[in-house]
């Protein structure tokens, strides 16, 4: 690295050793990049991403104590630290052998005393980041502007009563832009960190919701505007930090877009963990969005649904990855989203080693899902069963409900000829059971 300091000394390039021992960690197990299943590389279906936040900006602080993990790039100024995270970063990626990061405006380089500060230190950085991503050709996921760490944010950005503080979002989120077509991100997100409400007697929620929509119309405009070819993300959160997040889940969102006719420039990035705290279960926001051609991207992580909060741990269960990737399978990739691990290690995983064997074993998860998902759905059970399922829609009065052209004379005509329907079984437990198999 140009930096002249190896930050992971002592770790080489992740290899694919499929036969290694249960011991050994520091290898994929079944993450094979260039291995082909259903007539694609496992790295095109996966299009796995390390997010910059948690994994260079984390600290192991939480609300109760301090941090925790010693990382030899946080130290010196913050634009001293800034160059060095970047650096470490991307020595990172490319011993893991992930071709894709995220990150936050303020991640990437620290906030100025002025918005001008802010702009110069970003245009420093992404120039360095730039640098090091035609070495290396890692690219961006997505980027996105943190608009809720900053004290002028804790009303809000976008839904803030002041418009003072909306300008300062929009003035922020065109830096963005700028820097998301300097790059080549693939994607932007806006996650509504501070767009909300704690009580509905000072707020008014209609006002508001419009704002939202008005400040993403101009985000669209400046996107048209200077050419960016990138596409637009909402990432869903019911709850954390506001008590009611306008982006609730996956439909609030989706209806929102559809209601100010802002549904064909945005998709959703969901984020199961958020999916959880919504009191849904890991795959339903996944479903719902794919269900509407809405599903851009997912930030793969997971919950203690135990707990209630927000704990960003790495995806490890491979039920929960089979699911979503046999949604993804489903409606032919993720592409141009991808699965970004915004997760965490946790703050008592104090080694430079523990980010690794996160990553690799969350790798792992999602690259045996795809497997699972691809045997899944190349033997075609579950379909067959659905399909029969719905079967009494493809003819007569069914097709005709179908296609919306029936009315409810040919419902009571229906009935009156045929009396009562006779009970069908969901067959649940023989789809779980089928399911299980595949697992
Ligand atoms: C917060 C969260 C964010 C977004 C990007 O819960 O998930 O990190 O992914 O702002
Ligand atoms: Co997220």
């Amino acid at each position: 690295m140009a930096s002249g300091t190896e930050f992971f000394a002592g770790i080489s390039k992740i290899p694919y050793s499929p036969s290694a021992a249960a011991r050994d960690v520091m290898c994929f197990k079944q993450y094979n990049a260039e291995e082909v299943l259903m007539g694609r590389k496992m790295e095109d279906w996966l299009r796995f991403s390390v997010c910059y936040w948690h994994s260079f900006c984390g600290t192991g602080a939480d609300p109760f104590g301090f941090p925790t993990l010693q990382r030899p790039w946080n130290e010196g100024t913050p634009m001293e630290s800034a160059r060095m995270r970047l650096h470490a970063a991307f020595e990172f990626f490319t011993k893991l052998g992930v071709k894709y990061y995220t990150f936050h405006d303020r991640d990437m380089a620290p906030e100025g005393s002025t918005l001008q500060e802010s702009n110069r230190n970003l245009e420093e950085l992404t120039d360095l980041a730039l640098q090091l991503q035609s070495q290396t050709g890692v690219k961006v996921l997505w980027v996105t502007c943190n608009l809720f760490a900053h004290p002028r944010y804790m009303n809000g950005a976008a839904t803030n009563p002041d418009c003072h503080v909306l300008a300062y979002a929009g003035a922020q989120v065109k830096k963005g832009l700028d820097v998301a077509k300097k790059l080549g991100a693939e994607n932007f997100v806006f996650w509504g960190g501070r767009e909300g409400f704690h009580s509905t007697l000072n707020t008014d929620v209609a006002a508001e919701l419009k704002h939202m929509a008005n400040f993403f119309k101009m985000a669209v405009k400046y996107k048209e505007k200077i050419g960016l070819k990138c596409q637009f993300l909402i990432e869903p959160k019911p709850k954390e930090p506001c008590r009611h997040q306008y982006d609730y889940d996956a439909m609030s969102v989706i209806g929102f877009l559809k209601h100010y006719g802002l549904d064909r420039d945005f998709k959703l990035n969901i984020e199961p963990n958020h999916t959880t705290l919504a009191g849904h279960s890991y795959e339903h926001d996944i479903v719902m969005a794919s269900a509407f051609g809405m599903l851009g991207s997912v930030d793969s992580n997971t919950g203690s649904p135990d707990l209630g909060w927000d704990t960003d741990q790495f995806p490890m269960d491979t039920r929960n990855t089979t699911l979503v990737m046999k949604t993804v399978i489903e409606q032919g990739g993720l592409q141009p989203g991808g699965l970004n691990f915004d997760a965490k290690v946790r703050r008592e995983s104090t080694e430079p080693e523990d980010l690794f064997i996160a990553h690799i074993g969350a790798m792992d998860a999602f690259a045996r899902g795809l497997r699972n998902a691809a045997h899944l759905v190349e033997e075609g059970l579950l379909a067959g069963m659905l399909k029969e399922r719905y079967l009494s829609f493809s003819h007569g009065i069914g097709q005709e409900v179908e296609d919306g052209t029936a009315s409810l004379e040919q419902m009571e005509d229906y009935v009156c000829h045929n009396g009562e329907p006779a009970a069908t079984s969901g067959r649940q437990e023989k789809c779980e059971a089928v399911f299980n198999h595949y697992v």
